[in-house]
């Protein structure tokens, strides 16, 4: 009995030995892969990287930012990941940038050295420039830029969406609602707009064509421009909205990613209406949102990614994308529109918006 005891304890006391060892050992595993990847906050693609057989294709997939909440980079990463679950002996990873901008370059050089991605595909108008030297320093490197614009390099390759035309049509729509009378609108003749910084693209057409949309309703409608200073910061942008409210402005655009939601809570609290770039949003405050553009980037990013895989990109080349080849809409078919917008503005809105995609009314993008 004494000896079946001890047996009994030795066997339980290697059970417990060899589950410590095993699960201290993958602790230390997954040690390791969280230590990797965090410096570069990165997140797991759909698959391991393929290393083996000739027609292997790894993509980075790489977000200037962070990807929840910005719908253009949600977009990114599943229009990639569409790309990349019909390709077989292809593979991809996501790396998240994170907000600090002055890192951005050290770590994608990081991401390019590794040598293991045969095409990075990354998105905003700024990245271009970001890579410039990366790419002299490994010409082996091939890039994929999304929402931007980049001539003249042979391993790049660019597409950028005519931003006039979503901003142009989501101001002419801001312009009705202002004149209207709509429960929210009051009787000053002033739209606002929460931009997070200012970039080229962000200056030259997002904020012209918005303004003169509006203009185009009545030319003394008053834009109130506001820069938030940074991608996240919702409490602060939320104060931005209460002010421009206070001072008369009744409808908001909002170009500020993750930060918008401070919008959307000040927009419901006072009654007031909200203007949404880059992707059906209504659904994110029914009501509140009463116009929204689009910009059609998973299908983009899927088409190129799919080239990619296929051999099929013609490096060195750059694209412009406007609303008549269907990458750049205005919403109008969605039911929270159609209930929260009357139908006499909707009516006005949806002429403008024929103008543009029949190519009646041509709004050009200008020199970047
Ligand atoms: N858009 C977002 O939605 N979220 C972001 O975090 C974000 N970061 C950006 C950083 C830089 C440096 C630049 C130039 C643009 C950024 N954008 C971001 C804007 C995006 O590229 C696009 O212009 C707007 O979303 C309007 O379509």
């Amino acid at each position: 009995m004494k000896i079946f005891n001890s047996r009994v304890v030795l066997t339980l006391f290697m059970i417990m030995l060899s589950f410590f060892i095993f699960t201290g050992c993958s602790g230390k595993e997954d040690e390791l892969t969280r230590g990797e990847t965090e410096s570069l906050n990165a997140v797991d693609g759909i698959s391991k990287i393929v290393k083996d057989g000739p027609k292997s294709f790894n993509l980075a997939v790489v977000v200037p930012g962070v990807t929840a909440g910005s719908p253009i980079y949600e977009q990114l990463v599943s229009g990639s990941e569409l790309a990349i679950k019909e390709n077989a002996h292809s593979s991809m990873k996501v790396f998240e940038l994170d907000y600090n901008q002055a890192q951005w370059n050290e770590k994608i050089t990081s991401i390019v050295a590794t040598g293991v991605y045969d095409v990075i595909i990354t998105s905003n108008p700024s990245m271009p420039y970001v890579c410039m030297d990366i790419s002299l320093q490994f010409p082996e490197q091939k890039f994929i830029f999304v929402d931007a614009f980049v001539s003249g390099n042979p391993n790049m390759t660019s597409y950028l969406y005519n931003q006039v035309e979503q901003s142009y049509m989501l101001g002419h729509l801001a312009g009705l609602i202002t004149k209207s009378d709509m429960t929210g609108a009051n009787s000053d003749k002033k739209i606002g707009i929460i931009v997070a910084q200012e970039y080229p693209a962000l200056n030259k057409m997002m904020v012209p064509g918005f303004e003169n949309g509006a203009k185009s309703v009545d030319p003394d409608i008053e834009l109130d421009y506001r820069v938030l200073g940074n991608w996240y910061d919702a409490a602060k942008a939320g104060e931005l909205a209460r002010s421009m409210i206070d001072s008369g402005v009744d409808v908001i655009g909002v170009i500020c990613g993750g930060a918008a939601t401070g919008v959307f809570d000040v927009c419901r609290e006072r009654g007031k209406y909200i203007m949404f770039w880059d992707e059906n949003g209504y659904a994110k405050a029914p009501g509140v949102i009463a116009g929204s553009g689009a910009l059609m980037q998973e299908m983009l990013v899927y088409e190129k990614v799919s080239d990619a895989v296929n051999g099929k990109i013609e490096w060195g080349t750059s694209t412009k994308l406007h609303t008549k080849d269907g990458y750049v809409k205005f919403i109008s078919d969605d039911p929270d529109y159609i209930n929260t917008v009357p139908e006499e503005i909707r009516v006005k809105q949806q002429v403008l918006v024929d103008k543009i995609t029949q190519g009646e009314l041509i709004l050009e993008i200008p020199e970047l």
